[in-house]
């Protein structure tokens, strides 16, 4: 099942069939511990329809939950991240980190400073060297419990990254800094391991990049990210996490304004995101 976020409430997905719940409370809808279950009951007497169009506008699925993000949890984020920070003598961290116990976790952004299916993302105007990190996004109850599963999209400044490790909350954190959408998938059993990610990066139409990686190379399990992520921080409203990169651009490559970028995730769908400046 697919839940949507839209302005009149929610839209539940079942298959081929759409049921539009006049929910009051977005939070309260999501953070529930046996969430497909309870989806199950909510459609229970709602008639469905076919109609396609009602997930057509969504909103990002985000209420008050923050997002954390995960990092270096792929051979490729370790490699590009060691390439990239290597003048500045900080290329040792990521080799470490990706071997530790503890793994990197950082705060990436609440809702105001992140966009949906369609919405516009932006690259800072400090930095030279931009990419999109599609990953996939854990929605976790505030019980700790992986509840669904959205696609995210962790917006990056290499450049500013690159030039000093300790700038990561520069690189990471600003103004439509997240994406996430189009839903979450809220499936009976954990995702299947099996489960593809898709990068694609247009400029005017041409594909500039193209990436696929399965989560199964992942090198960290998602109940283990989750166990740091919970064991000091409460989510009274349940958080979201995403679950690091597994793509990264070659080194020649850099977003430009009005790229489109086309993230797609196995079983949940795609989040497009436009590519802009902050005025
Ligand atoms: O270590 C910096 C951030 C890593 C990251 O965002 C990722 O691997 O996806
Ligand atoms: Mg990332």
């Amino acid at each position: 099942m697919k839940i949507y976020k839209t302005k009149e409430g929610a839209v539940v997905q079942k298959g081929a069939d759409f049921f539009i719940l006049k929910i009051q409370d977005w939070d309260a809808f999501i953070n529930r511990k046996g969430l497909h279950n309870a989806l199950l009951k909510d459609i229970e007497g709602v008639t469905p329809s076919q109609d396609t169009s009602l997930i057509e506008t969504t909103e990002a699925p985000i209420g008050k939950q923050e997002i954390w993000a995960s990092g270096v949890t792929y051979m490729r984020s370790k490699e590009a991240r060691m390439e990239e920070s290597k003048k500045s003598g900080g290329d040792t961290f990521y080799d470490k980190v990706y071997d530790a116990d503890r793994p990197e976790l950082f705060f990436k952004a609440l809702a105001n400073r992140t966009v949906g299916n369609g919405g516009t993302v932006n690259i800072r105007k400090d930095s030279t060297w931009d990419v999109p990190e599609p990953e996939l996004t854990l929605f976790i109850s505030s019980e700790g419990t992986i509840e669904g599963y959205s696609v995210g999209n962790d917006m990056s400044s290499r450049s500013i990254e690159g030039e000093n490790p300790l700038y990561l909350p520069q690189a990471k954190v600003y103004e439509r800094c997240a994406g996430l959408g189009p839903c979450i998938y809220v499936p009976e059993k954990p995702i299947d391991p099996d489960t593809n990610i898709k990068l694609e990066i247009l400029r005017a139409g041409n594909q500039m990049y193209l990436g696929n990686v399965l989560i199964s190379n992942m090198k960290r399990k998602h109940t283990e990210l989750v166990g740091f992520l919970f064991s000091e921080c409460d989510f009274p409203d349940g958080c979201f996490l995403m679950t690091g990169t597994g793509l990264v651009p070659s080194d020649d490559f850099t977003l430009q304004v009005g790229d489109e970028v086309r993230i797609t995730i196995d079983s949940i769908g795609t989040l497009v995101n436009f590519v802009a400046k902050k005025n």
